[in-house]
C-alpha cells in the first residue's frame, strides 16, 4: 500500500538532484529550505528564502535573498571526507513526512577505501516557532575505528542567482553559540543567525569554534570505535529587522533557551503545531492514493508557504521553494492559492489580502505612471508591492537577443481578481471589520482605475479594453479579452453595493474613505452606468463566447495537432507563431466561467467547453490550467477528463511533469488541485448565504471528506460513493 503521508526518494539519483529539492523543501510560513544535503554536492541549490527579504538584481527588479546556509555540516570519516560525489552509497532513503515536516535521510556510505559508515539525518523547520531550525545526524562505523571530525557552520558565501545581496556585518561565539549578522545590499534588511551544537550519546569530542570570516563554525573531533554511534544535535535560529528591532539578540536568546532535551521538546511542539494544521486542511481521499497523497504533498506546500505572523509579504508563484519568478508574487495567490486559506485558514488569507492593502501605494504608483488614477495592481508584485515585472528577458535559445515581456504592461486583469478574492473571503468568514477597514479600500481605489482605464468608443457608445493580455498569455495584445471585460464590469458593480453597504455599516468610514479617495454619489452612478456600458462578448449562434475581438478568425488548430511532443505550443511555434493560432495556453473563457458562473447557462458553459478544450494547451501550456480544466469539466460532466486534468495537476510537482519543478514548487497548481478536488469532486458551491454541495466522484473514489470555515464554524462534508 502506498504510503499515504511520505513522499520518498530510494535510491539518490543525482540527474533528480533539484528536482528533489524543491519536492522535499521545508518550511514554516516564515522561512523555506530547499532540500539540499547537509554535506555539499556539486550542482546543488542550497538555499533558504524568508518571506519579504528581497533585494535588488539586474533585469527582475528584486529577488527573493539566499540566506547563509544553515544546514551545513562537514562530515570526515577516518580521513575521508563524506560525500555522495564520491564513494558508493547503499540502502538509501530519504523520505519527507508531510504530517509533521520531518525529513529525513539514512544510508550506508561506502568511501573510497572501502569503510561503510551508518548515517542518519533528520531536520526540520519548526512550524511551532518560526525562527527555529533543528538537525540531528546519528553517525556509526560498520567496519572500521578511527576519528571521526563534524564541522557545523553559518555559512554566508552563498549567493542568490551569481548575486551577492548580502553585506557581511559581523559573527562571534558567544557561551559556545556561534552567531552571524548581515544586511542586504540595498534594502536594508538586517539578518542574524545563531547556531548551538548538543554532542549526545556520551561520546567525548574536543569541540572548537573557528571563527571563519562569514563562516563560524563549530568542530567536533572524537574516536569512535566499531559499532559505536557519535550522535549530535543543531539548533540554529534567524531573526530579521523584518520581525524585531535587534536581530542578533533576539537570535542568540532564542538559543539561549532551548531546555534539556532540546530536540525533543522543540519536534513535539512542531508535530502538534502541524496537527492542528492537518486538523483543519487535510482533504481525505479513499479509493486512489496516488491522489490522496499529491493532494497532501499541495497542501503541505502551500501551508509552509503561508504567512502566519506577518500580513505584509504574499506568496510567490514558485512558494519560497525555489528561484522561479524570483519570489514574485501574481493572481497565482488570490485566484488559485488563496482559496485553499479562506476556506480553511480565514486568518492566514486575511495576512495576505492584507498584503494587498499596505501595498496600495506600489498599485497607486502604477496607476500615475499609465496616465491613470487609483490602484492598479502591479502583475508581478514582491517586498514593497511595486511593479517588478521584468521588462526584458534573455532569449535562451539565441543568447545575442532578448524577449520582450509584456505582462507587466497588459496583463491588467490582476485588479479585478484581487476584488474578486476580497468578495469570497469576506462571503465565507464575514469579516466585517476587514471590509470595513481594508478590503472596501482595495476594491473602491481599483474601481477607480477601471474607470479611468476603461475606452469609450462613440461608434458602438460602448467602453473597451485595448491592447491587453488575458490569461491565456499565448495571445498578446488583444483587445477586449472576455475574462477581463467581464471581470472589470463585476469589479464596478461590487464596488458600488460594497460603498453601499459601507455607508450602512459605518457611515464615518464610508465618509472618511470617501473623502481620501475623491469619490462620492455621483462616482458610484457613474460607474455603475460605466459597468453596464462595458462591452461583454455575447454568445455566437453557436453559444460560444470569443475569447478577444478576432480570436476566431485565428488559424483554427487544436493542441493535438502537435502530437507527439514534450514542450509547449510556444515554444514549437515561437511567439509570433502561438498569437496566430487558437491554441491557448490556459483557459480563459472557461476560466471566467468559472469565477462567475451565475452569468452563463449549463448550454453555454457546455457549448464552450467543447470549443476552447481541444484548443487548450493542457500538457505542456501553463502549469494553472489543468486544475481549472478539471472542475470546468465535473460541471458538464465529463468525470474522464475532469480526473485526467485533476491528475496533471496533481503529478505537476511530484512527477515533475513540465521537467521545471527544480526552479520551484507551482504554487497556483497545488491551490488549484485543493480546488479542484473541493469545488470540483465535492462540488461546494457558495450561493447567497448558503453552501451546497453537488458531488461528481470519479466512480473509482471510495470518499471524498473535508473542512471547511464557514461564518465562523468549522463544516465537515464527507461523501461516500454508493456501496454497489
Ligand atoms: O501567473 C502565471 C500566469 O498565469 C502564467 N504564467 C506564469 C505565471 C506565474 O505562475
Amino acid at each position: 500500500m502506498t504510503d499515504l503521508w511520505n513522499i520518498t526518494e530510494t535510491s539518490f539519483e543525482p540527474k533528480r538532484l533539484r528536482h528533489f529539492e524543491t519536492a522535499l523543501t521545508q518550511g514554516n510560513g516564515y522561512l523555506g529550505t530547499r532540500a539540499t544535503f547537509d554535506e555539499y554536492y556539486p550542482g546543488e541549490q542550497r538555499t533558504t528564502f524568508v518571506h519579504g527579504v528581497f533585494d535588488d538584481v539586474p533585469v527582475v527588479f528584486t529577488h527573493l535573498v539566499n540566506f547563509p546556509d544553515w544546514t551545513a555540516l562537514d562530515i570526515t570519516l577516518a580521513g575521508e571526507r563524506f560525500s555522495l560525489a564520491e564513494g558508493t552509497p547503499l540502502d538509501y532513503h530519504r523520505e519527507l513526512n508531510l504530517r509533521n515536516g520531518l525529513l529525513t535521510r539514512s544510508l550506508r556510505w561506502e568511501s573510497p577505501h572501502g569503510l561503510i559508515t551508518k548515517l542518519e539525518f533528520s531536520r526540520f523547520t519548526s512550524l511551532a516557532d518560526q525562527h527555529l531550525m533543528c538537525q540531528r545526524v546519528f553517525i556509526t562505523p560498520e567496519n572500521y575505528s578511527g576519528k571521526i571530525q563534524v564541522v557545523s557552520r553559518l555559512d554566508a558565501g552563498t549567493d542568490t542567482m551569481r548575486y551577492q545581496q548580502w553585506r557581511w556585518l559581523d559573527q562571534g561565539v558567544e557561551n559556545g553559540l556561534i552567531w552571524l549578522k548581515l544586511r542586504t545590499l540595498a534594502t536594508n534588511i538586517e539578518a542574524a543567525m545563531a547556531q548551538k551544537v548538543l554532542f549526545k550519546g556520551g561520546i567525548e569530542a574536543e569541540i572548537a569554534t573557528p571563527d571563519i570570516v562569514k563562516m563560524p563554525s563549530i568542530s567536533a573531533t572524537c574516536q569512535a570505535d566499531v559499532g559505536q554511534t557519535l550522535w549530535f544535535e543543531k539548533f540554529t535560529s534567524l531573526y530579521t529587522s523584518r520581525d524585531c528591532d535587534n536581530p542578533k539578540s533576539e537570535a542568540l536568546t532564542g538559543l539561549a533557551h532551548l531546555e534539556n532535551d532540546p530536540w525533543d521538546a522543540a519536534f513535539t511542539a512542531n508535530a502538534q503545531a502541524w496537527e492542528k494544521e492537518w486538523d483543519r486542511c487535510d482533504v481525505v481521499i479513499e479509493g486512489d492514493d496516488e491522489a490522496q497523497l499529491a493532494l497532501r504533498f499541495s497542501i503541505y506546500h502551500l501551508l509552509i508557504a503561508a504567512p502566519r505572523h506577518d500580513e505584509r509579504v504574499n506568496i510567490g508563484a514558485k512558494t519560497l521553494s525555489g528561484y522561479g519568478y524570483h519570489g514574485h508574487s501574481f493572481w497565482d495567490t488570490e485566484i488559485f492559492m488563496l482559496p485553499l486559506f479562506t476556506f480553511t485558514r480565514p486568518e492566514i488569507a486575511r495576512n495576505l489580502l492584507s498584503y494587498r492593502y499596505h501595498n496600495l501605494p506600489g498599485a497607486h504608483e502604477k496607476a500615475w505612471e499609465g496616465g491613470f488614477q487609483g490602484a492598479q495592481f502591479p502583475w508581478e508584485s514582491a517586498g514593497d508591492g511595486r511593479e517588478v515585472t521584468p521588462t526584458w528577458v534573455p532569449n535562451h535559445a539565441d543568447r545575442k537577443s532578448l524577449i520582450r515581456i509584456w505582462t507587466g504592461d497588459l496583463e491588467i486583469h490582476i485588479s479585478s481578481d484581487i476584488a474578486f478574492a476580497i468578495i469570497q473571503y469576506w462571503r465565507l468568514s464575514q469579516d466585517d471589520t476587514f471590509m470595513a477597514e481594508r478590503g472596501a479600500e482595495v476594491i473602491l481605489d481599483s474601481a477607480k482605475f477601471w474607470a479611468s482605464r476603461l475606452e469609450w468608443d462613440p461608434q458602438t457608445e460602448q467602453y473597451h479594453l485595448s491592447d491587453v493580455i488575458g490569461p491565456d498569455e499565448y495571445h498578446e495584445h488583444v483587445d477586449d479579452n472576455a475574462y477581463t471585460n467581464y471581470l472589470v464590469r463585476w469589479h464596478m458593480h461590487t464596488a458600488v453595493a460594497v460603498a453601499e453597504w459601507l455607508k450602512t455599516y459605518n457611515a464615518q468610514a464610508a465618509s472618511d474613505l470617501f473623502t481620501r479617495l475623491s469619490i462620492d454619489e455621483q462616482t458610484f452612478a457613474n460607474w455603475a452606468t460605466m459597468a453596464d456600458q462595458i462591452f461583454c462578448p455575447q454568445e455566437n449562434g453557436g453559444g460560444l463566447i470569443e475569447q478577444f475581438a478576432g480570436y476566431f478568425e485565428r488559424t483554427d488548430v487544436l493542441a493535438s495537432d502537435f502530437d507527439p511532443r514534450s514542450e509547449s505550443v510556444q515554444s514549437i511555434l515561437g511567439i509570433e507563431g502561438a498569437n496566430a493560432v487558437q491554441v491557448l495556453k490556459q483557459p480563459d473563457v472557461l476560466m471566467l466561467m468559472y469565477l462567475l458562473p451565475e452569468l452563463f447557462t449549463p448550454e453555454t458553459i457546455q457549448a464552450n467547453y467543447d470549443y476552447y478544450t481541444p484548443r487548450t494547451d493542457l500538457t505542456f501550456g501553463s502549469s494553472l490550467g489543468p486544475s481549472i480544466q478539471a472542475i470546468l469539466a465535473t460541471r458538464v460532466g465529463n468525470q474522464e477528463d475532469a480526473y485526467e486534468n485533476f491528475m496533471r495537476a496533481a503529478r505537476a510537482d511530484i512527477e515533475d511533469v513540465r521537467g521545471n519543478a527544480r526552479d520551484g514548487i507551482h504554487g497556483a497548481s497545488a491551490g488549484g488541485l485543493w480546488q479542484a478536488a473541493v469545488f470540483g469532486f465535492g462540488g461546494l458551491h457558495i450561493e447567497d448565504d448558503r453552501w451546497y454541495i453537488q458531488p461528481h466522484l470519479p466512480a473509482h473514489l471510495k470518499r471524498l471528506q473535508f473542512k471547511f470555515m464557514w461564518r465562523g464554524e468549522e463544516q465537515v462534508v464527507d461523501i461516500r460513493a454508493e456501496e454497489e
